[in-house]
């Protein structure tokens, strides 16, 4: 039994992210977070949020790392436990709401758990594949959450959805080819008129990563490349516009 939906988003890839669980989820009440907006370009993930809420959907972005956005999220989360106590006879009252988590590998489940039960007890970190199997966690407060691991197999993804996970970190470093992935990136951070194949050049040169007879490392500056992006070093960025929703 599960009261709430909450859809984790990656602020900076939504589209891609909803497609990925969207099978999985397709008519149920759900409320939308978008996760790491710190690395995200913030008009862009207001324009998400409105997007999602004028269709109907609550949308919150939600920092898991400093708490920012924790606050609307939760009154909404109170709002529907008022909503069910409502409905609910007298003697039911003490039950929590029970929250589901659903998103791709890496975009911040277990990180939102923890914020929202104000525990630890959720393993996470910066690598996907973090959380094996489906658990519910209890805290203080009002909430039981069932903390799962990432929804699909990203395995199956192909073509540019497929760079944009690997550029956010949803799919394993073993599981993409670095260098289509910083090229990919180089295209979308490059100011106008720089291509990406000189801005990956510049970028290897600008941080020393030359080979003896002077040229780049191709290989480490590519690596280094896609690691800046996701600690969001080259920028805030976001890769996917509402204008681009088709469904
Ligand atoms: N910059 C930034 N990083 C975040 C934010 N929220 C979570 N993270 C980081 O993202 C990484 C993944 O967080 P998890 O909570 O393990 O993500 P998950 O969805 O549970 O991942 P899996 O269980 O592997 O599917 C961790 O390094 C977190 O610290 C955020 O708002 N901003
Ligand atoms: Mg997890």
């Amino acid at each position: 039994m599960v009261d709430v939906f909450l859809f984790l988003l990656d602020a900076r890839i939504p589209l891609t992210s909803v497609r990925l669980a969207e099978p999985y989820l397709s008519k149920r009440r759900r409320v939308y977070v978008l996760t790491k907006p710190d690395l995200a370009d913030p008009e862009m993930t207001r324009a998400w949020a409105e997007f999602f809420t004028s269709r109907g959907s609550p949308a919150f972005a939600v920092n898991c790392r400093t708490g920012d956005g924790m606050t609307a999220l939760l009154g909404h989360l109170r709002a529907v436990k008022a909503e069910l106590d409502a409905k609910k006879p007298a003697a039911l009252l003490y039950r929590p709401v029970r929250i589901m988590l659903f998103g791709p590998p890496n975009v911040g489940k277990s990180s939102l758990a923890n914020r929202l039960l104000g525990t630890t007890k959720a393993p996470f970190g910066a690598k996907p594949g973090l959380t094996r199997s489906s658990n519910w966690l209890r805290g203080r407060g009002f909430l039981e959450i069932l903390d799962t691991p990432g929804v699909v197999d990203t395995s199956l993804v192909k073509g540019e959805a497929r760079l944009k996970l690997a550029a956010a970190w949803a799919i394993p470093d073993n599981m993409y080819d670095p260098e289509e992935v910083a090229r990919y990136l180089a295209g979308k951070v490059s100011p106008a008129g720089v291509q990406p194949e000189s801005f990956v050049e510049e970028f290897g040169r600008a941080r020393g990563f030359i080979r003896e007879g002077g040229t780049v490392d191709w290989e480490r500056t590519c690596q280094t490349l896609i690691l800046e992006f996701r600690e969001g070093r080259l920028g805030r960025f976001t890769l996917e516009a509402p204008e681009e929703w088709d469904g």
